[in-house]
């Protein structure tokens, strides 16, 4: 990937929202000192149903019936929808209808999905826990799970070639939102930083930042910019707009890595619905490890302003969803 993020300063930014006090409706203030209030509770729930519904319409239980229960119960299995939830947004944001991105928006999600249900595998992490229930494999054993992904990452795909609205996106714009998918979830993206951070778990010689910023940027934040990125794609943006939104959307991936690091060695099974202290239990690399608690939190505090910063050239009042989303993964609990 081209983005070159600098090493962490870590000059101390503390998060400007304090956990407990925070309202449901949120005064945003973005770097042009404009500040405007967004109901993100009923923003998230509202587009998170829609999502929900479009995924149940997407995947109907056909023969052989097995294979549809088994992508379904990963898929509909809860999960907070950042991705789709994403997508929706950057598209609006540029001016395009939510009606256009909502296949690109599915797609992420079950890539996302299929991720998840290939990662928790025997040959991967092995985990009996996920979002809240058993594994897929635990559930339908190995070879389905395996299958149920595959069927997923195709899905993805055949959902935004088919079902993107042609009267409202030209097919230039839907090809190309398939190759930005395509390209961050193959061996230049989620694949490269999954194989990257199996190579580095266990690995004689500890891996320093910029490894774990590598895995990182595409384990993780790969999807979540793919996800921006064809949001902004289908809604019509400018090459300007999408680079800055690919920007915005790599600080929040990374982000999001950071904060997953923290959440993994400060709270429960229970509370994340998978399980807790996998990491050190792994030995795995992670930011709490090679920077400790504290830096790491001030290290997503500098990531959350500079996610924000890429946003100061749009509307405000239409940026307000992804300022808001910058700090939902800056402070979510699980
Ligand atoms: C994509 C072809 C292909 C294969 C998959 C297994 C694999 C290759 C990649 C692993 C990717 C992975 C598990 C990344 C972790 C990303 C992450 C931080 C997951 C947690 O996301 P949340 O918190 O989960 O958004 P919910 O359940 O809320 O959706």
């Amino acid at each position: 990937m081209a983005f070159s993020f600098s090493p962490p300063s870590l000059t101390g930014l503390a998060p400007t929202l304090p956990r407990r006090a925070r309202p449901s409706r949120l005064r945003l203030v973005c770097s042009a000192s404009t500040a405007v209030s967004f109901d993100y509770k009923t923003y998230m729930a509202e587009k998170a149903a829609a999502v929900n519904k479009a995924l149940d319409e997407s995947v109907p239980v056909l023969f052989p019936e097995l294979i549809h229960e088994a992508m379904r119960y990963s898929l509909l299995a809860g999960g907070k929808r950042v991705r789709p939830v994403l997508c929706l947004a950057a598209c609006e944001l540029v001016g395009g209808s939510p009606v256009s991105a909502m296949p690109s928006a599915c797609a992420v999600e079950m890539i996302h999905t299929m991720s998840l249900i290939h990662d928790d595998l025997p040959c991967m992490d092995n985990d009996d826990l996920r979002r809240g229930v058993p594994t897929n494999h635990r559930v339908y054993g190995e070879s389905i799970a395996v299958l149920a992904g595959d069927a997923l990452l195709a899905l993805a795909f055949e959902r935004v070639a088919a079902a993107t609205p042609s009267d409202l996106v030209p097919a230039a714009r839907i090809l190309r939102a398939v190759a930005e998918l395509a390209s961050r979830v193959g061996s230049r993206g989620l694949v490269a930083g999954q194989v990257a951070d199996m190579a580095a778990t266990g690995a004689a010689e500890p891996v320093g930042l910029d490894r774990l910023e590598y895995i990182h940027l595409n384990k993780t934040a790969a999807l979540l910019e793919a996800a921006v990125v064809m949001g902004a794609v289908v809604g019509g943006g400018s090459d300007e707009q999408i680079e800055r939104l690919g920007r915005y959307a790599r600080c929040v991936g990374l982000l999001f890595q950071v904060v997953d690091d923290v959440l993994d060695v400060t709270k429960s099974s229970e509370e994340l619905g998978k399980t807790a202290g996998k990491d050190l239990a792994t030995d795995k690399t992670t930011y709490p490890k090679l920077i400790g608690l504290e830096r790491s939190r001030e290290f997503a505090a500098q990531l959350n302003r500079e996610a924000k910063e890429q946003l100061a050239g749009f509307d405000p009042e239409k940026a307000a969803p992804l300022l808001f989303l910058a700090d939902y993964i800056a402070f979510r609990q699980n």
